[in-house]
C-alpha cells in the first residue's frame, strides 16, 4: 500500500486536507429536516460531466484514478480551454432520469445526489453563466431538471452536489486560470460573486424543494463565503441539509472522508461516500465493482456503525449508466426491500463494532443480525450480551424460519445448521426482553478469528493515527495504526475468552526492515520473534498463545527491535485451532 500523497491544485494543501472538519452546526440533529437523511440512511451520489464522455482517456492515453479529475495538471494536465472544448460533442442522447430514479428506488435508497457543477467548472444545468450544458453542448437539455422531476415522480429525495471552492476552468476559482482573458489578475473573490453564488442561486431556486446541497472540498475557502453560502440556503431551500464540507462548520451533518467506512461507532449525524467500483465518474478501464455482497456489507456496517451510506454511480458519456453498478445495486436493493427493518430508522449496533460473522443493526428491542461470513460451526456468537432472549428467527423472502440458541462457555450462541443460506447475506431476528445491553469488551470467538483494530487499543509511548492513502489515484483507503515508537511503546488490548486454550496471534505490521514484536498475554506467557516486515501491510503469524482461563485478558504488543519510526502496527488478529 503505497502512500500516493496528492498536492492539490487548489493552493498547498494535500488532497485529504480539502474535505475540511468534520465539525457541523448545533441545532440540526433534532429538527424535523433531519428525518430523512436520520430514518433513510441510504442515498444515490451521481458524478457525470464532461469528464464522463473522457472516460479516463485524453488523446489517445489513459490515465487512471478517478475520472472526473482528468484535467488536473497531476493527471493529463489538459489547458482550460481544451477541455472546454469538449462540450462541443457532449451529446448524452441515452441519458434516462426516470431510468435511474427507478434504479436508485429498486436499490432500496431514498434520495439522489448529483454533481450539478464538479472541479471542471461545467454546468450540467441550465445557468446564466455560459459553459453549461443546455447553451454550450449539443444536447441542449436539462438534465438536472429532468432527474428533479423523476425523483419527485419516484418519491426520493433530491440535491445537488456542487464543488463551491475548486473550479479548474473559471478564473479564479481554486485550481482554475490565474487571470482573467485581458490579462488582469483574477481573484477568488471574482469567481465567487460571478459564477459560484449566482449558480447556487440557480440551482436553489430552478429545481424545486431540494434536500441536501453537498458542497465539496472546501480546503482554504475564507469562511466569509461558506457563511454566505449557507445562509442563502438556508433562506430559500430551508429543508436542505448542508454536508460538512461547505466548510468551516457550517455543515448539517458530518461527511467523512471519501470512502471511509469507520470500524467502530460514531455519533451524531454523519455520512460515508463511497462508490461501485473505484472512480467516482466512468472510466472506461475501471470494473472493480462491488458485488451485492459488499454492496450490502458496506451499508449495513455504515448504519450499524451510526451512519448514512451514499454510494455512487458514474453513467457514461452517452448518458448509460454501466451496466454491473445496476445489477448489483438492484440485488443488494431487493435484500434490502425484503428485509427494510435491518436499514431504514433502524439503530447502530449495541456491540460498537461490527463481529466475526457480520453485523447487528436494532429495531425497538430487536436486533438484525446480517451474517455474511458463516463460521464452519454454523454457530453465531453473541458475546457479552446481558438480555434475555424472547424468539429468534432467520428471515428470508418474506418467511421466517425459527432458531434455537443455547448458552455456549458463556454466551449466547445461536445455531444455523439447519439454515438456508443466502448468498449476499443472512438475516436472523433475535427479540430480546428489553432495550438491548450488551458489554462491549473484544470477544475471542472460539469458531472464527476475531480482529482486534488498532481503534480499540489503548497506546502509550507510541501513537496512534489515521492514515489515508490511494493506490491508483483518488480512490481512498483509511487504516489507523499505532506508530513512531519510544521506549515503553506498547498498544494493549481488553479481551474477553469464552473457551480456554491455545490461539494463533497474527499481527498486521509494517516496517521498512526485520522487526521483533513481543506479545504478552494468556496469563503471563509471551511471543516473540524477529520477522520480516515489508513497506506495506501484511498479516503474519505470531505463533500460538495460551489462555489457561475464561474471562478477562489483556493483551499487549511491544516494538523490541527495529526501526521504530517506521514500524506501524494496525491489526491484531486472533484464531481459534482447527
Ligand atoms: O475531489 C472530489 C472527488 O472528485 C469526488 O467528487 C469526491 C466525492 O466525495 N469528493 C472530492 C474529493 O473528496
Amino acid at each position: 500500500m503505497a502512500a500516493f500523497a496528492l498536492q492539490c491544485l487548489a493552493g498547498s494543501k494535500n488532497m485529504d486536507e480539502m474535505w475540511g472538519g468534520e465539525t457541523t452546526r448545533q441545532g440540526a440533529a433534532d429538527s424535523e429536516r433531519v428525518a430523512l437523511f436520520r430514518d433513510g440512511n441510504y442515498g444515490m451520489f451521481i458524478h457525470w460531466g464532461l469528464y464522463s464522455k473522457l472516460a479516463g482517456k485524453w488523446e489517445g492515453k489513459t490515465y487512471y484514478g478517478i475520472g472526473e479529475w482528468i484535467m488536473n495538471p497531476r493527471v493529463a494536465g489538459i489547458p482550460p480551454k481544451e477541455y472546454m472544448k469538449v462540450a462541443a460533442d457532449f451529446n448524452p442522447s441515452e441519458f434516462d432520469a426516470r431510468y435511474i430514479a427507478r434504479v436508485a428506488k429498486e436499490a432500496g435508497m431514498k434520495w439522489i445526489i448529483i454533481t450539478s457543477k464538479h472541479h471542471e467548472g461545467f454546468a450540467m444545468f441550465k445557468s446564466e453563466h455560459p459553459f453549461n450544458i443546455v447553451d454550450a453542448s449539443p444536447f441542449k437539455r436539462d438534465p438536472m431538471k429532468e432527474l428533479a422531476e423523476a425523483c419527485e415522480e419516484f418519491g426520493l429525495g433530491f440535491g445537488f452536489y456542487y464543488s463551491h471552492n475548486q473550479d479548474w476552468t473559471a478564473p479564479g476559482g481554486s485550481g482554475g486560470p490565474k487571470v482573467n482573458e485581458d490579462g488582469t489578475p483574477a481573484t477568488f473573490a471574482q469567481y465567487f460573486e460571478e459564477k459560484c453564488f449566482p449558480q447556487v442561486k440557480e440551482i436553489c431556486t430552478q429545481y424545486g424543494d431540494l434536500d441536501y446541497i453537498w458542497f465539496d472540498t472546501p480546503g482554504n475557502i475564507p469562511k466569509e463565503y461558506a457563511e454566505k453560502l449557507a445562509r442563502y440556503v438556508a433562506e430559500v431551500q430551508p429543508n436542505a441539509l448542508l454536508c460538512s464540507r461547505i466548510g468551516h462548520g457550517m455543515g448539517d451533518y458530518a461527511s467523512k472522508g471519501d470512502m471511509d467506512v469507520p470500524v467502530r461507532n460514531a455519533d451524531g449525524l454523519w455520512e460515508s461516500c463511497d462508490t461501485t467500483n473505484d472512480s467516482w465518474s466512468y472510466a472506461w478501464y475501471d470494473s472493480n465493482w462491488k458485488d451485492a455482497h459488499e454492496i450490502l456489507k458496506r451499508v449495513v456496517s455504515t448504519v450499524a456503525r451510526g451512519g448514512t451510506y451514499l454510494l455512487n454511480i458514474g453513467p457514461d458519456g452517452s448518458g448509460r449508466v454501466p451496466e454491473e453498478a445496476v445489477k448489483y445495486l438492484l440485488e443488494s436493493g431487493r435484500w434490502i426491500q425484503e428485509n427494510p427493518s435491518v436499514v431504514y430508522g433502524a439503530d447502530p449496533s449495541p456491540w460498537g463494532r461490527a463481529l466475526p460473522w457480520g453485523d447487528v443493526t436494532v429495531q425497538g428491542n430487536t436486533l438484525n443480525l446480517v451474517v455474511f461470513d458463516w463460521p464452519d460451526d454454523e454457530l453465531i456468537y453473541l458475546p457479552g450480551l446481558r438480555n434475555d432472549i424472547k424468539s429468534a428467527k432467520v428471515v428470508a423472502k418474506g418467511k421466517s424460519v425459527p432458531v434455537e440458541w443455547r448458552k455456549k462457555s458463556g454466551w449466547v450462541a445461536l445455531d444455523l445448521a439447519d439454515v438456508q443460506r443466502s448468498k449476499v447475506a443472512t438475516l436472523v431476528q433475535v427479540e430480546l426482553s428489553g432495550a438491548p445491553e450488551v458489554d462491549q469488551t473484544l470477544a475471542v470467538l472460539p469458531n472464527s478469528r476475531s480482529d482486534m483494530y488498532v481503534e480499540f487499543a489503548e497506546v502509550e509511548n507510541a501513537v496512534k493515527e489515521e492514515i489515508r492513502w490511494m493506490e491508483k489515484f483518488g480512490e481512498w483507503k483509511h487504516m489507523n495504526q499505532v506508530s513512531k515508537w519510544s521506549n515503553g511503546g506498547k498498544a494493549v488490548w481488553t479481551v474477553d475468552v469464552a473457551e480456554p486454550g491455545d490461539y494463533y496471534i497474527d499481527l498486521t505490521y509494517k516496517g521498512t526492515e526485520r522487526l521483533t514484536w513481543r506479545i504478552e498475554g494468556g496469563e503471563g506467557r509471551i511471543l516473540q520473534n524477529n520477522q520480516n516486515a515489508s513497506h506495506v501491510y501484511h498479516r503474519y503469524p505470531m505463533g500460538l498463545l495460551r489462555f489457561d482461563s475464561p474471562g478477562r485478558h489483556t493483551l499487549s504488543v511491544s516494538l523490541v527491535d527495529g526501526n521504530p519510526d517506521t514500524a506501524s502496527l494496525s491489526l491484531l488478529s486472533i484464531r481459534p485451532t482447527r
